[in-house]
């Protein structure tokens, strides 16, 4: 048999400087750990690499608004973020950090062989300085106006805005963050990565798949927006960057005439996957080379887990440090995630609009798999995408309770009823045993195509049609009924609804392991020899004798949902019950909009359609249709007559089959009511609206 490559999964690492919310739960550390679960039980070798980044602007900045040293904050911050992963149950092999001995070790030999290899190039420039501070300002201790987009409040790094990578003298208008006073220009020497010599075999690695001449993945493999942005940066150029900073915070630069310099934090963060990997192996006996070093006996793979913000750096600035530096294998993917948002905003730390996971756990311990189950649902795997409680609510009473919990119930609760909890030998089966079968066993190949692709949310939607469709055999065979009449019958309906329950439950052990478990306890099933292909049938032989049957996932009720919401609120002075302002528009786009006073001539049911009205309106100008979603508020004969607040000039679509010219503006409050817009003089029809 072909040896199974060997992975080395990487999650990326949280600055130590604040808590994790949900957003970086959903868009990097639960993916990881469902893909490195599924690889472990596929038989993969598998290292699963984590810890705190504890270096940068980042943590210093953080530490002076915190009033303490940088080191109180990463441990801190290091002690409480490992903490919540714990409990969250994400399966790391080792939480490390970049303040231990053994990463600015390995960091620094890092940057000494890539100097003695003139990888570098020294240069002498003019950078920004705090006089008043004494302190050169790189990256976050630098904002000003961003020179693309205008906006201000750009860092020296980054336009948060806009997305734009810069440099400190792009910025227009630079202020430090540190007095809050304009900079001076002093000259200061850094070491350069010549990012702009690699282009060439960027570009056919990234877009092609090919490295060093040979196929590394297949073109197109990657997500797309992981592709479309590398492919942005190298075709805008690739320009020089610096390697080195002027702090007194992070791994000394490991030369003689470098006082004063660490190194950048994006050199030496993303090397410490390759020094917790180091601690792994000192701590359990394992070689780290075998994880990260090119062979041609092996197929070694190496995959990083990453929020988009950070694609840059993992598919270009650390793929040219790896291969510059010779020894080590470059990343087979980078599945990046898009943003999570929450509430109809985006999570900010500043103004606590989020929800921390460590508090999640504190407030609702038992609800772990249900969290899990509703993040990778909603995943931002290809675009953005949002977290509401209502809908945490609703996934996990519609689909867990309803579905899963009351199938797996049902199942259960009827073979102790019927068979004093021994499953029953199967008689013949029917058209309808065979297709639940072949479900139950085509169901691990369907989601192991879908999580080697990173689809996750594909591969969980998957196992929930299985639940759903065991659901519906349950309700279509009736066994409760045919217990009188055919119990022959009722002995393999109950067989092949265990053998999916525990199907169930072997698929969801990368998805939802706290509910795997708990099926498999309930079944009495030994699980710890089995395998990603192990077969029910073959696990669920003659005589087993299951367990007590206990409820899977309780319901959510409203109140937890409005408390929730009442936290969140409660925090945030700047969101009330309203939605938030949108974006600004030009007087100009304003005007363009034709808003007029029209009455109401006629008003009609639409056929087959209940919340919609067909309204006949005068406009002073014309007769024309409006199709209005109105019918859930308004009779037909209440309004007639009535002046109302019309768009004119909206777009024309067909609604139902009739063309709506232009749209009735109505009033909508929070819980959905809606109200005409009426002059409050006596205004005829035609009057213009401004
Ligand atoms: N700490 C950035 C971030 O949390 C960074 C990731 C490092 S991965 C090597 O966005
Ligand atoms: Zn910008």
């Amino acid at each position: 048999m072909e040896k199974l490559a060997t992975y080395t999964v990487t999650a990326a690492l949280p600055y130590a400087n604040g808590p994790l919310h949900l957003g970086h739960v959903a868009g990097v550390y639960l993916p990881a750990d469902i893909f490195v679960r599924f690889l472990r039980l596929k038989g993969h070798d598998v290292v699963f690499i984590c810890g705190s980044d504890e270096h940068g602007a980042a943590i210093t900045l953080r530490a002076k608004k915190e009033g303490i040293s940088p080191q109180e904050i990463v441990d801190k911050y290091n002690n409480l973020i490992g903490e919540a992963f714990q409990n969250f149950d994400i399966s790391f092999d080792i939480f490390h950090r970049t303040s231990a001995q053994i990463h600015h070790e390995t960091s620094q030999d890092f940057f000494k062989k890539l100097y003695e290899n003139g990888k570098f190039i020294e240069e002498v420039s003019e950078q920004y300085f705090d006089e008043e501070f004494q302190q050169f300002l790189a990256d976050r201790y630098i904002t000003g106006t961003c020179p693309k987009c205008h906006s201000d409040g750009a860092y020296g790094d980054q336009c948060e805005k806009c997305g734009s990578d810069l440099s400190p003298t792009d910025l227009i208008n630079p202020i430090s963050t540190l007095s809050n006073k304009p900079p001076i220009l002093k000259s200061t020497s850094h070491w350069y990565l010549p990012m702009n010599l690699h282009e060439e075999w960027l570009r056919s690695w990234i877009q092609d798949g090919i490295l060093d001449g040979k196929e590394q993945h297949q073109p197109k493999e990657w997500r797309n927006q992981v592709i479309g942005q590398c492919m942005s940066w190298i075709n805008g150029g690739l320009k020089p960057r610096a390697m080195t900073r002027d702090l007194d915070w992070g791994v000394k630069v490991p030369l003689e005439h470098a006082e004063g310099k660490v190194l950048y934090v994006w050199l030496d963060a993303p090397i410490g996957y390759i020094s917790a990997t180091k601690q792994w192996a000192l701590d359990n006996g394992k070689n780290w080379k075998d994880y990260w070093c090119k062979t041609e006996a092996e197929d070694r793979k190496l995959v990083h887990f990453i929020g988009k913000d950070n694609i840059v750096f993992h598919s270009i600035i650390f793929p040219i440090l790896l291969k510059d530096h010779g020894d080590f294998i470059l990343p087979d993917n980078v599945p990046a995630y898009e943003f999570l948002n929450l509430e109809g905003d985006k999570f900010s730390t500043s103004r606590n609009w989020a929800v921390w996971l460590h508090e999640f756990i504190a407030d609702h311990p038992k609800r772990i798999d249900e969290l899990k189950y509703v993040l990778t649902s909603i995943a931002p795997e290809s675009k953005d995408s949002e977290f509401t409680w209502k809908e945490f609510q609703t996934r996990v009473n519609s689909e867990l309770a309803d579905v899963l919990g009351n199938f797996v119930n049902r199942t259960l609760v009827l073979t102790q009823k019927y068979y004093e909890g021994i499953i029953p030998n199967p008689g013949s089966l029917s058209k309808e045993d065979e297709e639940l079968i072949a479900a139950i066993e085509n169901t691990p190949s369907k989601i192991e195509k879908l999580i080697y692709a990173y689809k996750l949310r594909e591969a969980q939607a998957e196992w929930m049609n299985l639940a759903r469709q065991g659901n519906k055999y349950l309700a279509d065979q009736e066994p409760w009924k045919l217990i009188k009449t055919n119990p022959a019958r009722v002995k393999t309906i109950l067989y092949c609804a265990n053998c999916l329950t525990l199907q169930l439950a072997l698929v969801a052990r990368p998805l939802l392991p706290g509910t795997s478990e708990k099926i498999t306890k309930m079944l009495n099933v030994d699980v710890s020899k089995t395998s990603w292909d192990s077969k029910p049938t073959d696990i669920l032989t003659e005589g087993h004798c299951i367990g007590t049957p206990e409820i899977l996932f309780f319901k959510i009720e409203d109140t937890l949902v409005e408390e929730e919401r009442a936290k969140l609120l409660k925090n945030d002075s700047t969101h009330t019950k309203f939605p938030p302002m949108k974006e600004a528009i030009s007087f100009d786009e304003f005007t363009k909009m034709d808003m007029r006073l029209a009455t109401i001539k006629h008003a009609e049911k639409v056929e087959n359609a209940d919340k919609l009205l067909k309204l006949t309106i005068l406009t002073g100008i014309d007769e024309r249709t409006i199709v209005s979603g109105i019918a859930a508020h308004y009779t037909p004969e209440e309004i007639i007559g009535k002046t109302v607040l019309v768009l004119l000039n909206l777009a024309p679509r067909k609604i139902r089959g009739i063309e709506s010219q232009g749209m009735v503006l109505m009033a909508e409050d929070t819980e959905g009511a809606l109200s005409f817009l009426s002059p409050e003089k006596a205004f005829e029809a035609g009057h213009t609206v401004r």
